[in-house]
């Protein structure tokens, strides 16, 4: 895969145009936004690598989707339609659609887990750890080894360590813990994926302890694809057909439609467990809406049924993956120091390398991520000490040994031309990387701090 020729499978029908803006908008932009790039206005940016999230560019077939939308208050006839395209492409006998990931990750932590538990993931993300810790569980991070180590060549970085899963059991017992939850590309990690063989060892652990297996499907095409592409057995095997082979491992799945999918906004919490599925449709009405919408409108419901299909197609997602890698490697054959191997979502920057003068407690991916939109106008996100917040019992920072800049790729949204433009953004940036500073909290909000803390610069 790493030297095939990827190319769009699609051509383009609509656009939407974006502006450049001089240096001196951009200094005055990021201060009024307290140097946080979740608080730069979207008019603002010129390229928009913050998130890979509701961004994606639907085809003309959702388009058309949207007109079928049926917005009865009750069973419209696109809840049907998506209920069963979950169960055809990922195997769920139930489905309900809730607003976004977040949504469901909040109903599935209600009903599982019990004040004291413990439940183990492969790696934290954070609107996740939060909703299980909210419930009054403790995460804990059973991920192997290589995953925080950003030069690692492993092929699964996304792999579950079992000498860290059995050590939790032997420590807590299963009593306690509800769940293991596993994510598919795991996004902290640099968009890493877990091998078939891990999870259907994971699935076995389970039935041998009686322990619920739970799967953040957010990212599952890419993942598939990284099998395809990396595990013996799996070449002629479809991307489709792998999903599904996934999802059949596990019992239940949280899923953010907006990022395989290809939707502006939706999810849904699925399951194959009739008396589960039916305290979801109790939970849902409670935070979401009626069973049969759960926050989304009838034509959104519709977009993303089409839009299941379409992400699970080879070639999509092939041209996909491909993009990320050509700039990825255009970045580290420049000497750029970036996560490996490079993941399926996204490029990570490896910013404790980059900026080795600044202390990872004065925030240097948080400093990167915005020197790089003064630099150049292209928004990305941080992913290092401030997204992974405070300890929930002792108030101290999180200290990942990841501090990362994150340059997402929105699905079928930008061009070629446009990672090359990212790519020479960065690399004049490295070249005056001893000039970018520190940063302190002007504003730390208590909660998912990342969203909305705002900073100001060390002198
Ligand atoms: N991920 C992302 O940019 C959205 C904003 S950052 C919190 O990567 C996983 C693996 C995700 C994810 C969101 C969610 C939550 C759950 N799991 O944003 O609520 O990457 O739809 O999904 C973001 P929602």
């Amino acid at each position: 895969m790493e030297t095939q020729i990827w190319a769009e499978p699609y051509k383009i029908k609509m656009v939407e145009l974006i502006k450049m803006t001089s240096k001196a908008d951009r200094i005055k932009a990021i201060q009024e936004a307290g140097n946080n790039t979740f608080l730069l206005r979207s008019e603002d940016v010129y390229i928009d690598l913050l998130t890979d999230s509701g961004v994606g560019a639907m085809s003309d077939r959702q388009w058309a989707g949207l007109m079928m939308g049926d917005e009865a208050y009750a069973g419209s006839r696109n809840f049907y339609h998506l209920r069963d395209t979950v169960e055809e492409y990922y195997s769920y006998r139930y489905m309900v659609p809730c607003h976004q990931g977040r949504g469901a990750e909040n109903i599935l932590s209600k009903i599982l887990i019990s004040e004291g538990d413990y439940v183990p993931g492969n790696m934290y993300f954070t609107t996740t750890r939060l909703h299980q810790e909210l419930a009054g569980a403790t995460f804990v991070d059973v991920i192997i080894d290589e995953a925080h180590d950003a030069s690692s060549e492993h092929p699964f970085k996304g792999n579950v360590d079992f000498d860290k899963l059995n050590a939790l059991l032997d420590e807590v017992g299963a009593d306690k813990i509800p769940y293991i939850c596993i994510a598919t590309c795991v996004n902290m990690a640099g968009g890493q994926p877990i091998s078939m063989e891990n999870l259907k060892q994971l699935r076995q652990w389970c039935d041998l302890h009686g322990i619920m297996f739970v799967h953040d499907m957010t990212r599952v095409a890419e993942n598939a694809h990284f099998i395809q592409q990396r595990e013996e057995g799996y070449r002629d095997k479809s991307v489709r057909e792998i999903v599904y082979e996934i999802c059949d491992l596990t019992d239940a799945a949280t899923m953010s439609a907006k990022k395989d999918a290809m939707v502006n906004i939706g999810g849904f919490l699925a399951m194959n467990d009739e008396k589960f599925y039916e305290k979801a449709c109790g939970l849902v009405v409670v935070y979401e809406g009626l069973h049969t919408y759960g926050g989304m409108a009838g034509r959104d419901m519709e977009a993303l049924a089409i839009g299941i299909t379409e992400s699970v197609q080879d070639d999509h997602i092939f041209a996909r993956v491909g993009q990320v890698q050509y700039l990825g490697r255009k970045l580290r054959d420049a000497g750029v120091p970036i996560v490996n191997p490079i993941g399926g979502h996204a490029v990570f920057l490896d910013a404790a390398k980059m900026l080795p003068h600044i202390p990872q407690e004065h925030f240097p991916a948080q400093a990167l991520a915005a020197a790089l939109y003064v630099e150049s106008g292209v928004r990305s996100m941080e992913r290092g000490i401030v997204s992974a917040g405070r300890d929930k019992i002792t108030g101290e920072n999180h200290k990942p040994s990841l501090e990362l800049v994150r340059l997402t790729i929105p699905r079928r949204v930008y061009t070629q031309a446009h990672m090359d433009v990212t790519a020479a953004a960065v690399l004049s940036l490295m070249a005056q990387r001893d000039q970018i500073r520190g940063l302190r909290f002007e504003y730390e909000p208590e909660m998912l701090r990342f969203f909305q803390a705002r900073f100001e610069k060390l002198v």
